[in-house]
């Protein structure tokens, strides 16, 4: 080697350097957990990412969307300090003047117009600590009832069905790892394949066992072509089909007599009920042949063990609720809960969606999942907070609900921390009209997303790879989220800012806090005794592969399978479902013939303000899309891969065409994760379930028309005729 070369060789490795930092993906509620892998070889960053092995949920998996994650958190469009909003011009500012400006505009909004005069929107990606602080923050800092997140518009359908049938709700009720041996696997509306990749394995693994696997969706999937029958339901008819599902279990004796008598409630008026529902009748209000709905309840009922998992198809909808816990009858019917390879999982969306609806986002709801319409619990929260209980504020209104507050003009200021409402809520005109008018707009971001762009004041946060915390997965397993990457100079993590804002509006003394440790025992401390009680759990356990709630003690091993022995009621039964009264979806029209149903595709994520900033995972999908049947596009005269405007009574957006047959004739399907004049939520509609307030984001009514684009050559521009 000559000494040129040589000499080469030692400076660069001078100048290289290696820091592996252990993370967690910010993305799905399976939280895989890895290690990021920084090189700087002279002036150039490498990154690796090694899936950790040691993970008992992920099992070192890792899909696309982990491997990609850190390429958002380094992306140069972070934003890197305080912005505000001068003429239309985002103006650099100190975090002293954001802080000021925010008490300022806080104090005098409400010393004119009263505290719930100021609106807080959480967001399911926050940690434990971050979701709790900021039900804390609305409460406490603010004295504000107005305070939602966007896991309404996730969950909430499977959540609250849950804990009117089982009295907890703590999204699945076994570990993954007893998917393995049930028997017969019911996939209701969840796209597990695209939507949590990791997931699949087990699901594999049953079906090496034995299993039979259904998947209920309007159209094809990965995860329907992975089962063995697949219902091509259409969309809002899910409840029916259960109840048909349940009329063969009854009719052909597969029910557990013993196991209803001793375990649950209102089974005999259900029977009853069931008396007057005719298969034949079901079948074609689900638009689908009986024998699938007889053939699906028998490979149900024989099992010996067996599953049933929900997700947004089956829960987004006016009825999502009663649509849940008539898929629970089935579970309960059959007697297979409580046991090795029996139980039910309703897989949850975001990353923390299942810690962020626990811990005191929602407007009724106070930490360890109290209500806050509930004395005790609400002396309890109050002593814990060292406030008086007559000063906590009553339940507020859900996400949706909010937004028309906002219209309304009743909530005049906003702070907004993880969501990006102006794509992701329905009817998304109208909420962007409603944001227009505030007073004061607050996001805490990373990226100058849709929504942040309406603001006012961005406050720039932390990343995944910056900000550590706790998170609870699809499992309910509470895991620990290292952050071991520095932060931008000046740019805090979302605790920090809360307390930084409380601060500010003269609520030190019930946020001061030097660690997210410190948060974290704050929180156990007002969860203990509650429904999701997380005292039991430490840091240092989870730190070592986490703990599964509810953990009610130290040295409690967690809660591995739900309902052993009693359910969680206050008589410990279960209960049946009786409402057969269905709200009915938006009908099609002669106007608006078809129904749009919306969801997700493998490579984005949610309104996709992060994954379209991750290079990689854009080009493989850089535009959306609307699939439509091939019958239904000669129908409408719409070619493969042209322009089509998708048209409802709440607005349009123009999306390209994908023509399949793996789809209904009377349904299209277009993800959402796009925003502007592409946001599919546009022409989404807000009707919002009576019970748990989720808007029916699977059926709208509408229309499609191709659009003819010719090119004028001459203008270098393309003219819309
Ligand atoms: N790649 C990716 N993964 C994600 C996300 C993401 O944005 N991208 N988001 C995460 C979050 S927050 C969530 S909540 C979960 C969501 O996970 P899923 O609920 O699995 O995702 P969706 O695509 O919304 O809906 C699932 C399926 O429901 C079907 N469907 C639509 N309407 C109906 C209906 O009326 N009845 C029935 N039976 N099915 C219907 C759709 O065709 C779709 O295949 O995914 C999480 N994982
Ligand atoms: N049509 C249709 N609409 C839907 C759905 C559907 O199926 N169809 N699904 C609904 C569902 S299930 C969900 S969960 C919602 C989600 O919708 P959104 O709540 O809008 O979720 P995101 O797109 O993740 O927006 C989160 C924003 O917060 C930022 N962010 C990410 N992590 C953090 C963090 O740790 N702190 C802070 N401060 N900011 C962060 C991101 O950059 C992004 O701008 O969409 C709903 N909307
Ligand atoms: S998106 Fe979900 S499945 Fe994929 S790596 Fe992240 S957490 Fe795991
Ligand atoms: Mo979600």
């Amino acid at each position: 080697m000559s000494d040129l070369i040589q000499y080469f060789r030692e400076k660069q490795l001078k100048q290289s350097s290696e820091q592996i930092m252990k993370g967690r993906c910010p993305y799905c509620s399976m939280q895989c957990s890895m290690e990021l892998i920084e090189e700087h070889v002279i002036k150039r960053k490498r990154f690796k990412v090694k899936p950790n092995k040691q993970d008992p949920t992920s099992e070192g998996r890792l899909c696309i969307k982990g491997l990609q994650a850190h390429q958002h958190a380094i992306n140069g469009e972070r934003v890197k300090y305080p912005l505000f909003k001068i003429d239309g011009e985002w103006v650099r500012i100190s975090w002293e003047l954001a802080l000021e400006m925010i008490a300022e505009q806080f104090s005098q909004l409400q010393s004119e117009f009263g505290n719930d005069s100021i609106g807080v929107y959480g967001g399911g990606s926050l940690t434990n600590e971050e979701a709790y602080l900021l039900g804390k923050f609305a409460r406490v800092g603010l004295q504000t009832k107005y305070i939602d997140y966007n896991g309404r518009f996730c969950m909430s359908a499977a959540a609250s069905a849950q804990n009117a049938t089982f009295g907890i709700d703590r999204g699945i009720t076994n570990q993954l790892s007893e998917i393995a041996d049930a028997k017969c696997i019911i996939l209701a509306g969840t796209n597990i394949a695209e939507c949590q990749p990791t997931i699949m394995p087990y699901f594999r693994k049953a079906k090496k066992n034995g299993a039979y696997i259904i998947a209920i969706d309007p159209r094809e999937t990965a995860t329907t072509k992975f089962a063995d029958m697949h219902i091509k339901v259409k969309p809002g008819t899910d409840a029916n089909l259960a109840i048909g599902l349940l009329k063969v279990l009854v009719d052909e004796n597969y029910c557990d007599e013993a196991f209803i008598a001793d375990r649950t409630k209102g089974f005999d008026l259900i029977k009853e009920q069931l008396n007057e529902v005719s298969l034949t009748t079901i079948a074609k209000q689900c638009g689908i042949p009986k024998e699938e709905i007889l053939d699906a309840a028998r490979q149900y009922g024989k099992a010996e063990t067996g599953m049933v998992f929900t997700a947004r198809g089956v829960e987004q909808h006016a009825n999502g609720y009663q649509t849940v816990r008539h898929f629970l009858n089935l579970v309960l019917a059959t007697g297979k809960i409580g046991k090795h390879a029996c139980g039910y999982g309703a897989i949850t969306g975001q990353g923390n969606g299942q810690g962020g609806r626990e811990h005191g986002q929602k407007a009724d709801q106070l930490p360890g999942y109290r209500s806050i319409e509930n004395e005790a619990d609400r002396k309890y929260i109050a002593n814990v907070w060292g406030v008086d209980e007559a000063e906590l504020p009553r339940k507020g209104v859900s996400a949706y609900e909010l937004i028309e507050k906002i219209d309304q003009e009743e909530i005049k200021a906003l702070f907004l921390m993880g969501s990006n409402p102006v794509v992701s809520s329905p009817n998304a005109i109208f909420v962007e009209k409603a944001l227009e008018k505030l007073d004061f707009l607050v996001v805490v971001d990373m990226f100058i997303s849709e929504t942040a762009q309406m603001a006012d004041l961005i406050l720039p946060t932390t990343s995944y790879l910056e900000d550590e915390g706790t998170m609870t997965n699809l499992e309910g397993r509470v895991v620990y989220r290292h952050a071991e990457r520095k932060a931008p100079k000046e740019v805090k993590h979302d605790w920090e800012i809360i307390c930084d804002i409380a601060k500010s509006l003269g609520k030190e003394q019930y946020f001061s806090y030097e660690s997210v440790e410190e948060i974290f025992n704050e929180l156990r401390k007002a969860s203990k005794g509650g429904t999701a009680d997380y005292y039991g759990i430490t840091y240092d356990r989870v730190k070592d592969g986490g703990v599964l709630w509810p953990c009610p003690v130290e040295g409690h091993p967690g809660t591995l399978r739900l309902f052993e022995n009693a359910f969680h009621t206050s008589d410990g039964f279960a209960t049946f479902n009786l409402s057969h009264e269905l709200i009915r979806s938006e009908k099609a029209t002669k106007k608006f013939p078809l129904v749009l149903t919306t969801g997700r595709i493998m490579e984005h994520y949610l309104t996709g303000v992060q994954t379209r900033r991750s290079q990689e995972l854009l080009e493989r999908s850089k535009e959306p899309y609307v699939e439509i049947h091939p019958e239904t596009a000669e129908q409408y005269n719409i070619e493969n891969d042209v322009m089509v405007r998708i048209e409802s009574k709440r607005g349009s957006v123009i999306v390209k065409s994908k023509l399949t047959e793996g789809i209904r004739k009377d349904t299209i399907f277009a993800p959402f994760h796009w925003g502007d004049s592409q946001c599919i939520n546009r022409v989404t509609n807000p009707v919002l379930d009576p019970v748990c307030r989720m808007p029916e984001f699977k059926v709208s009514a509408v229309n499609i028309s191709q659009i003819k684009l010719t090119k004028v050559k001459q203008q270098k521009q393309t003219v819309v005729i």
